[in-house]
């Protein structure tokens, strides 16, 4: 079924949306009118009209930032979003220990960091540690996870070795920087690398995370599962236990 719908719309039909950005182009003093100008031809462009600059602001020398509020016409069809949808059920910290005592009869183990020379160590830390996120504690509060957090810039090869001397069941990996698609190189380097120092089928359950991550890139990574904004320790446990206790029943045996 296809759900046709506009940006939040007046009695005209037209719908009104914001959009921010930085040029690189100076507003300071005299220039400021020719700055507006240069962002109301950028919007109009992409097909904001009218478009109005409501904020503008320097920001260092020779750029300014905008935001800009204006009429767009475009409808999106809904239904041909695609996304990625959760196939497995979301757990409690409790229910996701008894699985694994259940299925495992020993601690599951994770060993996760961020690749390359990645050093936001937020996102990981979010999964991973006690505190956790969002209102739910993290891995290291499961009473049958055992979890290496190895941190940041921690290369390939230093991952492969610790998750072979874990025995890790799945390894997670936190790539923030995407500058010259760093994010991308660095997974694919990091899977073959999983690939080529296991035997077939016995490598550990592979995820990645990072906010610009696309979902459905998961195979073309070579890794199990890609997660992005505002995943919660909940989720990853989920699906590890998922993973790690139903459709791979080689890894039961430690
Ligand atoms: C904090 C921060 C830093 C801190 C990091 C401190 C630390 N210990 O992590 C410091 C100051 C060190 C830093 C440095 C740099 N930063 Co910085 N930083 C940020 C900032 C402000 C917040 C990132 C953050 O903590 N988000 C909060 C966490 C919770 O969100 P998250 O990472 O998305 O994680 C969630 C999900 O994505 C997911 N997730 C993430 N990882 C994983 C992994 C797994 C396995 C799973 C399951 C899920 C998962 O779960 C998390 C919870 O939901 C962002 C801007 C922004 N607002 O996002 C810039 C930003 C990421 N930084 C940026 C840049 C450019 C840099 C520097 C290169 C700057 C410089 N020129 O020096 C350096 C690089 C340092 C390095 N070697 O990596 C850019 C990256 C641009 C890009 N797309 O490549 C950003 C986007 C800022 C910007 N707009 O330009 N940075």
């Amino acid at each position: 079924m296809s759900q046709i719908v506009r940006p939040y719309g007046d009695t005209t039909g037209d719908g009104m949306v914001q959009l921010s950005f930085t040029l690189p182009i100076s507003s300071i003093g005299d220039l400021a009118k020719v700055a507006d100008g240069a962002a109301v031809q950028l919007a109009n462009k992409m097909g904001m009209d009218p478009a109005l600059v409501v904020h503008s602001k320097p920001m260092g020398e020779g750029f300014t930032f905008f935001v800009v509020y204006g009429r767009v016409n475009h409808l999106v069809d809904v239904s041909k979003v695609e996304v990625v949808e959760r196939d497995y059920p979301l757990l409690t910290p409790k229910e996701a220990n008894a699985a694994i005592k259940r299925a495992l009869r020993r601690r599951l183990v994770v060993v996760g960091g961020c690749i390359g020379t990645d050093a936001h160590t937020v996102g990981i830390d979010a999964i991973l540690n006690i505190k956790g996120f969002a209102g739910e504690k993290g891995l290291e509060y499961y009473r049958e996870v055992k979890v290496v957090n190895l941190g940041a810039q921690v290369s390939v090869p230093q991952l492969v070795d610790r998750a072979r001397q874990e025995k890790a069941d799945a390894v997670l990996v936190s790539q923030v920087v995407t500058q010259r698609d760093a994010h991308l190189l660095n997974t694919r380097e990091m899977s073959a690398a999983f690939r080529e120092s296991y035997p077939a089928g016995k490598r550990p359950l592979l995820v990645v995370g990072g906010p610009r991550f696309d979902e459905a890139m998961a195979a073309d990574l070579g890794v199990d599962r890609v997660f992005t904004r505002g995943t919660t320790p909940g989720d990853v446990a989920s699906y590890l236990v998922h993973r790690l206790t139903t459709d791979r029943p080689d890894r039961k045996a430690s």
